[in-house]
């Protein structure tokens, strides 16, 4: 299918109406980026040009764009279904896209919550674990652990247990009872890892200080990313996560592993838990369940968790939340497709097949000008760069703008360029991506 660009071409007085979202919006008016078609690893953009996708749309697409499975899925369920209510009734569908998540979750964690987002599975995890411990008559575990630069969404739950100053300092005072653990990531004792740093395990152990500070009879819950992706790719040191698991369980503290990111292959598994071998009680996810395709989110709860709150009398409505949309028939569809496909493609495997030659290019960028860092895992990667004196990020966005001239999508965070290819990429794309930074690098001030 095409569509003529005198379609898509906008003039500036037909963008006035749009406000964008994490975006400089009058920047980007006044020369707009957009992408009209997809196919693969490949975008196309208004003008026709074919582009490069090293970031799987938005951490996101893990499939690849348009799979001709999941636009026949979410074609033909359009015309069957279109909406059904989740409360007190149920489409079939979300039944079988639960047993299918349910099925490649670490063991004994098989309770499937449905949200749209990933920032409304953090706020539901959040809930959860609250609501869990007051049913289980410890109502004053009420605060909640987050780390410094975790990005955990953008509602308030979220951004009270997240990171990032940016996305906090103008929201007022957030929800109490929070408090956070130091970030992992030291750029004198880890440059250059490959893989898991070596340095950094006893960062944990600030989380056995934090519970001194507050009694862990106060503490509901501690929410991590397995690894830290919005903040640029931050690999937890050999150790730690195991350590936090250790310091929660022996505090009766629920661990939630957020993997919207890390989960659906990302790391060459199902998910972090499993690369890890960490075991959460619950995991938030959102963008690989459906690849993007159809706005979804899950939380996934230990089954104990789920069977704790059976208790009380069998026609009461065991928790009080939920969305319009969870659970909504074209997102069953297309999460149902999207994990059938995984299997039959080995997707997962594949994914932790290439890593390999993913480190090696990412870390082929080490003594380009500018670069202070190179680090990985899976197929996700980062690349650090000396921020510009007095313009911290200017470097940065410098480099996505000229990599997308060059049709070439990378995203960056601050001072950091990410890569985090769909698992479908071929060693041919993933080096077209590093070689592309690597002069665009040459030509930056
Ligand atoms: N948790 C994590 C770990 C995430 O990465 C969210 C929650 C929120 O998901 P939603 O679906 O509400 O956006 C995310 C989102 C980036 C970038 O380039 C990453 C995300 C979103 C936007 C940009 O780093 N991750």
């Amino acid at each position: 299918m095409s569509i003529s660009s005198d379609q898509l071409h906008l003039r500036p007085e037909e963008m006035e109406s749009l406000w964008m979202p994490f975006t400089a919006n009058r920047q980007f008016k006044s020369a707009p980026r957009l992408l009209a078609r997809a196919e693969g690893m490949y975008y196309w953009d208004d003008h026709g040009r074919k582009i490069l996708d090293g970031i799987a749309g938005m951490w996101c697409s893990n499939l690849g764009h348009n799979h001709p499975k999941v636009v026949e899925a979410i074609r033909t369920q359009a015309a069957v279904l279109d909406y059904a209510p989740p409360f007190q009734m149920a489409n079939p569908l979300q039944f079988e896209l639960a047993n299918r998540v349910g099925s490649i979750t670490p063991k004994g964690m098989s309770k499937v919550f449905y949200t749209n987002s990933g920032s409304e599975s953090v706020d539901t995890a959040l809930k959860i674990a609250l609501a869990y411990h007051r049913v289980r008559g410890e109502g004053s575990r009420v605060r909640l652990i987050g780390r410094e630069r975790g990005y955990h969404g953008v509602g308030f739950g979220g951004i009270s247990v997240g990171g990032m100053g940016a996305n906090r300092k103008m929201f007022g005072s957030l929800i109490t009872g929070v408090d956070h653990m130091p970030q992992t990531w030291n750029l004198k004792e880890q440059a250059y890892s490959r893989g898991q740093p070596a340095w950094g395990a006893h960062l944990a152990d600030e989380l056995e200080r934090i519970v001194a500070l507050h009694d862990a009879s106060t503490i509901a819950a501690v929410i991590v990313e397995p690894v830290a992706g919005s903040a640029g790719v931050l690999v937890p040191p050999v150790g730690y996560l195991e350590r936090l698991r250790e310091i929660c369980t022996r505090h009766g503290i629920l661990l939630i592993f957020d993997e919207v990111i890390t989960g659906f292959g990302r790391l060459g598994k199902a998910f972090g838990a499993e690369y890890f071998n960490v075991q959460p009680d619950l995991m938030t996810l959102a963008k690989g369940i459906t690849s993007g395709t159809v706005p979804m989110g899950a939380v996934v709860a230990k089954d104990s968790i789920y069977e704790t709150f059976m208790s009380g009398p069998p026609h009461a409505i065991e928790l009080f939340h939920g969305y319009t949309y969870s659970g909504h028939p074209l997102a069953c569809a297309a999460g149902i497709a999207v994990q059938q496909v995984y299997q039959e493609e080995n997707l997962f495997a594949r994914a932790a097949e290439m890593a390999p030659h993913f480190e090696a290019a990412v870390h082929s960028l080490k003594g380009s000008r500018h670069v202070i860092d190179c680090r990985n895992l899976g197929l996700m990667g980062a690349i650090e760069l000396q921020p510009r004196e007095g313009a911290p990020t200017a470097r940065s966005f410098e480099a996505f703008l000229r990599c997308y001239e060059q049709g070439v999508l990378i995203r960056t965070t601050g001072d950091i360029i990410a890569l985090t290819p769909s698992l479908i990429v071929e060693k041919a794309e993933i080096d077209r991506l590093v070689t592309t930074i690597a002069e665009v690098l040459k030509t930056l001030d």
